[in-house]
């Protein structure tokens, strides 16, 4: 899947999690989500999975639009299945607390539908029409993204790497909520 973003090491974000949350809370929930699946006791960290079809219905989630996108990013495997530790992590990022440098790194991961690296335009559309509820027309919606990213664009390269995505929500922070 490309190049990983090291702005925070694993060990940031444990330590983040740690100080953030009760683990027994997130596990009940976690348990809950799939009692068939999940043991209630985690000492041995067994090996399972639950699948993003369960995920997106909780209720943190099943209102955004964006709620495939951001199970996806969290799941290793890329299918949108999450072992407990992506869920803490899910949770981490989507806390109102999370720093907001972490929020961009996920951001960026959740617009990058094709999963390159890059937010293209054929990304900024598809990110653009779940923001606006598809009540744009293709004309603008295509007009919108065209100017963000020669707005963004700092190489010139056409498309937005991470440090291009920076310098867009320097401008505009209200793509990160
Ligand atoms: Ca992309
Ligand atoms: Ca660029």
């Amino acid at each position: 899947m490309g190049n990983k973003q090291t702005i925070f090491t694993d060990e940031q974000l444990d330590a983040y999690q740690v100080s953030l949350f009760s683990f027994p809370r997130l596990h009940g929930r976690y348990h809950e989500l799939a009692p068939h699946l999940v043991p209630m006791d985690y000492t041995n960290e067994p090996d399972c999975k639950i699948p993003l079809a369960l995920i997106v219905n909780m209720p943190e989630l099943k209102e955004n639009p964006f709620r495939n996108r951001i199970v996806e990013s969290f799941s290793e495997d890329g299918m949108g299945n999450l072992s407990f530790n992506e869920f803490v992590d899910m949770f981490s990022v989507l806390s109102e607390m999370a720093p907001r440098e972490l929020k961009a790194i996920y951001a960026f991961k959740i617009y990058d539908f094709n999963v390159d690296n890059y937010l293209c335009k054929e990304d900024l559309e598809k990110t653009l029409n779940k923001l606006t509820k598809e009540e744009l027309t293709p004309e603008e919606v295509e007009l919108v993204c065209e100017k963000t990213i020669e707005e963004a664009d700092l190489d010139g390269d056409h498309k937005l790497s991470f440090a291009d995505f920076e310098n867009m929500i320097s401008r505009a922070p209200d793509f990160l909520r």
